[in-house]
């Protein structure tokens, strides 16, 4: 299928000047997309404002009812939406359609929650008196999202903050216009089906830095969910908290596994396999740090060598293909900066080279690499956005955990072992210090059913399933009295 295909199924067509949608494939442009300035976000915001107070107001499980029908739209735009997410952010087809899989669940999620967005009735401690809690709609959310998952953590937040009574402005990356210009056009055909919904529900804003930093600026957004790097997350955050408002923070992860003695190492091995070289080691949650314990590591390094081998690496879009290329130049330069480093550290590195450059001059793929180091050194503190998977070595459980938590993330990890003993003391309180804690299971992955988040540089938010969606509602605790008299909390006296 040619590229303006894919776009004519979404009816996008290029604006002729604006931001440019490159191709991670071969580095073509796709399209122009015109950009938002940062003069509009006041109108945005307005226009936000005036979607929340007539939204708010509609039942609960009406809100649902938009949200059911973008799952079956997004049903209907199932392949559509996937190849063009393999096209913008050069994932796979088969994660692409993963990833818009993604979307249609938590879609179904949000239904069911439209029907349950439940509060507490607490006993009071005074006669005559009843206490109860209710979530009430908080106001527009702000969404920040990042090129790698470039539609399903809009999909993620839009889908819970609309249940939520919250109207929904979306900041893509600007490497990605195109799939969430998409999703735009998916969400519009929901809002013609559902025939009331009021304007400007969802909004998106494109365009880089100045207009995000526009967005994050204004108290408008009671709720801003960013997704991306710590660096971002960290000047996002001080924004918004010297506002008072709340962020909601997907910042990056350094996720490990320990592979114990009493290991399953053919599992292992496919975990290990799916978890470090999908998506190109382009998620937040992909394997960077493999810690094998000294007795396993002969046996299982010479096998993941052959296996990294095999992988065939080429255009996302062909069949048979597990490995795409690297979003762009930058992102191959900071992969060779940090094989450097591990060099520099002691560290021995297989694969890691650029491939492929006779055929695509113009886009970065790259050999997965592992690289075996000496200790868990500078480098391997740091999250680098590319198929780099640092090994290391341990001889005790608490020396594996303990290496797992040094480091300045906390999102996903994980450990293969079939001794109880281990895997439960791995879940314990003493054990990951992550978000995401797995047993025989890579870290990647995750259903949207669970909170998905993690701690320390991670940011501390949580998204998607489980009770995430309480922050993007605001609490409220009413206390009613139902007698003739008023008597006061704490048995204080106060008369005259
Ligand atoms: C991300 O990389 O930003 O757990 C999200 C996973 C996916 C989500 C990744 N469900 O790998």
């Amino acid at each position: 299928m040619q590229h303006s295909d894919i776009l004519s199924r979404f009816g996008l067509t290029s604006s002729g000047a604006g931001l440019t949608a490159r191709s991670p494939v071969d580095g073509a442009t796709l399209a122009t997309v015109a950009e938002t300035a940062p003069s509009q976000v006041s109108d945005i915001v307005a226009n936000a404002a005036r979607a929340f107070e007539a939204w708010r107001s509609v039942p609960a499980p009406r809100r649902g009812e938009l949200v059911r029908l973008l799952g079956e739209e997004l049903r209907a735009a199932k392949e559509d939406l996937g190849r063009l997410v393999s096209l913008e952010a050069g994932k796979i087809y088969q994660e692409g359609l993963g990833e818009v899989q993604e979307m249609i669940d938590i879609c179904d999620f949000a239904v069911g929650l439209s029907r349950q967005l439940y509060g507490l009735t607490i006993a009071s401690e005074r006669p005559g008196h009843s206490m109860r809690e209710t979530w009430h709609p908080a106001g527009p959310c702000l969404v920040i999202s990042a090129f790698n998952f470039p539609v399903a953590v809009w999909s993620w937040n839009a889908a819970l903050a609309l249940v939520c009574g919250d109207p929904v402005v979306w900041k893509p990356s600007e490497k990605t216009p195109l799939t969430a210009a998409a999703c735009q056009v998916i969400f519009d055909r929901a809002v013609a089906r559902f025939g009331d919904a009021p304007a400007n529900l969802s909004q998106i804003v494109q365009g880089g830095r100045e207009v995000g930093e526009a967005l994050v600026a204004h108290p408008g957004f009671p709720i801003v969910s960013a997704t991306g790097s710590t660096r971002m997350g960290r000047e996002v955050s001080k924004v918004v908290a010297e506002r008072f408002g709340r962020s909601i923070l997907e910042l990056g992860g350094n996720n490990a596994m320990i592979v114990a003695p009493s290991a399953d190492l053919d599992m292992a091995l496919r975990a290990i396999l799916f978890s470090a070289v999908g998506t190109c080691g382009q998620r937040c949650t992909t394997l960077r740090r493999l810690i094998v314990h000294r007795s396993v590591k002969d046996q299982l390094l010479p096998r993941l060598k052959a296996a990294y081998a095999s992988v065939s690496i080429g255009s996302p879009l062909e069949s048979g293909v597990l490995m795409g290329p690297l979003v762009d130049a930058d992102a191959f330069k900071a992969m060779q900066r940090a094989l450097d480093s591990a060099k520099a550290e002691g560290g021995t590195v297989t694969g890691g080279e650029r491939t492929l450059a006779d055929r695509f001059p113009n886009a970065y793929y790259v050999t997965p690499a592992i690289v075996e180091m000496p200790a868990q050194t500078e480098v391997v503190r740091h999250e680098t956005f590319a198929p780099i998977l640092y090994v290391l070595t341990y001889d005790t459980l608490d020396e594996a955990i303990a290496l797992q938590n040094a480091v300045p993330q906390g999102l996903s990890s994980c450990i293969f072992s079939t001794d109880v003993r281990e895997t439960e003391r791995f879940l314990s309180a003493a054990g990951s210090d992550c978000g995401i804690a797995n047993v025989n299971i890579g870290p990647s992955g995750a259903e949207i059913g669970g909170a998905f988040g993690g701690e320390k540089e991670t940011g501390g938010g949580r998204e998607s399933g489980s009770d995430s969606w309480k922050a993007y509602m605001r609490r409220q605790t009413a206390t009613v009295n139902y007698s003739s008299a008023l008597p006061l909390a704490q048995g204080i006296k106060f008369e005259i």
